[in-house]
């Protein structure tokens, strides 16, 4: 269901056009989900091409997605079924890719989470789960690759309801599996579907208890979702197939009820009756074309040739070529220039949209990700859920001096177009940070940049971005004083450092008595400590937590100079640092690793080994979320790490937390190393 506004606004119309046109207050929006290689983007493809789509059928179609044989990005699929327009969007299973199920869900109609036969709930299946079934948003679940040796169906079934919280039922009973996938029961119509002659027939007397359990079984659950209906069955009447279809319909919309289906895509059993399915179960939600526009932009792309698109579902309203929108919240102007609607896999320019329609608006670069377009500012915006962060890091370095040019503005378009790329200076390295998801995430996007921008880049790991701080108060003077020729230089500065934990993690004092500094050359003094600041004399990382009180001096009444007490400034907080027991500090993070119940031993132990401290459990439905800090330094692979030893069903997050001191081992091993490099 749409969170909030977006389930006021979007009503639902029931008008059908009587001349069998297009009718696209009908337009439903269906959202392909599930791991990888569960047949997403066949799918796709065989219901465009049964549809009658004219134009050629291009999906997975970048160059690093077709080196891959997976989807990466979003894929669209747009088609007619009996006049009933439908636009579906095709994710990718990856689980680093994630973040397009995070686009495609909240703006769908339905979710068709589709399974694999033989290998039942996997890592991503769970994690559509919980963005789409386990919101309570309209799910309904297609068991493929029924054809495989070892499908099963009842497993399958068995497995969800034993993983998940939802009420699974079976609306089909397949006819065996594997070679013998021939057929199957509608339980809803009680007839025999067999996929050679597309008859329907009756149950064969040979499969009539096996039937009758199941129907049983589907009819006490829709039941269960409607008052009327549930008196009527414990009565023992007769319920019709249209009570059980519209007793699905509404227990669907409202997430309570969670049909599954079975297929074979490339076999193309099972393809008609899924086609019922979505638009029978899909329940479309159109908003009031005569309303202002509003329209929310879910999903970014580069198009090699279009430029940036931002696609965009009309919530209400048309979105009209030339009619300028905004941003509801920030109030920034959108031009909508050239609009894009969708035929199949391709685009056509098109002068509006209307409710329910998936349009792109072309060249509106400052479109962000998940923003609500309207006429004007103000009103509620529609409520994207919030995307998962990147948890996995690495310096970008450039190739050459062409690449360092170029790499600025492909960079920016990459990272504008995904919630899960960033990529960010880091203030205390300098170095280039790109952040995603993981090793493969991360070399697709810079094989993304060689493809399409020509960039060349390599990665490393990051540098950690220690600090120096102090253990204890220390005094220092010094003076400067150089006589070269004409004028001389001349300043002397006194001063003391000391550890200090307040705010910004620095602070100057000036407590010189009798003008032994004149006032004019305090600011010298104090730039001079500042640019001492940046680089600490353990192994030049900036320095924090530390005052700096300066309390006496000398000058020159024609030597002296705001650039000579600068030196002399710099020349005795060095000195003084260096007698006040300088370390090292390191970042330390706050972890939440979730962890399904068998690996919670291991991931506590692999964290103590990282240094990490466990500071806490909470339960988070069948998983365990544990609440840990670790240092930065021990946590680069962690996304890696965590992967392998959990098989991807853990996931975390990581929040810089503060900075600590390094054990002092650990701080020579550092120290030494950061020398080497400066050498
Ligand atoms: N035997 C059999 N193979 C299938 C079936 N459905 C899909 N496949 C094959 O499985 C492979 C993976 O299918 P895809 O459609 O690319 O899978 P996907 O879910 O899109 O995978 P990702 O894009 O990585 O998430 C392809 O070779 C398909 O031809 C099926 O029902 N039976
Ligand atoms: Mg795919």
């Amino acid at each position: 269901m749409l969170p909030s506004r977006g389930a006021d606004i979007l009503r639902k119309t029931t008008y059908r056009s009587p001349k069998g046109e297009i009718d696209m207050g009908q337009a439903r929006t269906i959202c392909l989900v599930g791991h990888s290689g569960t047949g997403k983007t066949a799918l796709t493809a065989a219901l465009l091409t049964r549809a009658g789509t004219k134009e050629q059928i291009t999906l997975d179609a970048s160059q690093e997605e077709k080196e891959r044989g997976h989807t990466l990005d979003m894929g669209f699929g747009a088609f007619q079924v009996d006049g009933v327009p439908i636009t579906l969007l095709d994710t990718p299973g990856g689980d680093e890719f994630i973040e397009e199920m995070y686009k495609g869900i909240p703006i769908a109609d339905l979710t068709v989470l589709v399974v694999n036969a033989e290998k039942a709930v996997e890592v991503v299946t769970e994690r559509a789960w919980e963005i789409s079934g386990g919101a309570k948003r309209p799910t309904i679940v297609l068991v493929n690759l029924m054809d495989k040796e070892n499908a099963n169906f009842d497993k399958v079934l068995a497995d969800l309801r034993g993983q998940f919280e939802g009420k699974f039922v079976a609306v089909q009973m397949p006819i065996r599996s594997g070679e013998a996938f021939t057929g199957m029961v509608d339980l809803v119509s009680n007839r025999l579907v067999s996929f050679a002659d597309k008859g329907k027939k009756d149950i064969p007397a040979e499969l009539a208890d096996e039937v009758e359990m199941a129907r049983g079984a589907l009819l006490e659950e829709v039941a269960a979702a409607d008052d009327e209906l549930m008196m009527k069955f414990l009565d023992e009447a007769a319920i019709s197939e249209s009570e059980i279809a519209q007793a699905l319909v509404k227990g669907i919309a409202s997430g309570a009820i969670v049909p599954v289906l079975c297929s074979s895509v490339t076999e193309g059993k099972g393809i008609d009756q899924l086609v019922k399915a979505l638009v029978g179960y899909a329940a479309p939600r159109t908003g009031d074309a005569g309303a202002p526009c509003r329209a929310v932009a879910f999903n970014l792309a580069s198009d090699p040739y279009l430029g940036r698109l931002s696609f965009v579902r009309v919530l209400e309203g048309t979105v009209q070529e030339g009619k300028g929108l905004v941003d509801v919240v920030s109030g920034a102007k959108v031009d909508v220039r050239d609009l894009y609607a969708l035929d199949g896999t391709k685009q056509k320019r098109v002068p509006q949209a209307g409710p329910g329609e998936i349009v792109a608006i072309a060249k509106a670069e400052h479109i962000a990700l998940g923003a609500t377009l309207g006429v004007s500012q103000g009103g509620e915006a529609f409520r994207m859920p919030e995307f998962p962060r990147p948890v996995f890091s690495r310096t970008i370095v450039p190739k050459s001096q062409a690449d360092v040019d170029k790499m600025g503005a492909a960079l920016k378009e990459i990272a504008a177009t995904k919630a899960t790329i960033v990529v960010e200076r880091d203030p205390v390295t300098k170095e280039l940070t790109l952040h995603g998801m993981g090793d493969v995430h991360l070399s697709v996007f810079i094989e993304r940049l060689k493809n399409r921008y020509n960039v060349s880049l390599e990665t490393r790991q990051p540098r950690i971005p220690y600090k120096e701080t102090i253990r204890r108060k220390a005094e220092a003077k010094y003076r400067h004083k150089k006589q070269t020729g004409g004028r001389g230089q001349f300043g002397e500065v006194w001063l003391r450092v000391e550890p200090y934990k307040g705010e910004g993690g620095f602070k100057f004092v000036d407590e010189i008595k009798g003008a032994s500094i004149p006032n004019q050359y305090v600011p010298g003094v104090e730039k001079g400590i500042l640019e001492a600041l940046e680089q600490g004399s353990l192994a030049k990382f900036p320095v924090t937590e530390i005052l700096v009180a300066v309390f006496d001096g000398s000058f020159h009444p024609v030597d002296s100079s705001e650039l000579a007490f600068k030196l002399a400034a710099r020349g005795a907080f060095r000195e003084a640092f260096d007698n006040a027991e300088p370390c090292l500090l390191e970042p330390i993070m706050s972890v939440r690793v979730r962890v399904p119940e068998d690996h919670m031993g291991d991931i506590i132990g692999d964290m103590n080994g990282r240094r990490g401290r466990i500071l806490g459990m909470e339960p988070a439905g069948k998983t365990t979320v544990v609440v840990a800090e670790a240092p930065l330094a021990e946590l680069l692979n962690y996304a890696l790490d965590l992967k392998s030893r959990t098989q991807g069903r853990a996931t975390f997050r990581m929040d810089f937390a503060r900075y600590q001191q390094v054990p002092g081992n650990i701080q020579e091993k550092v120290v030494a190393q950061a020398q080497a490099e400066q050498e």
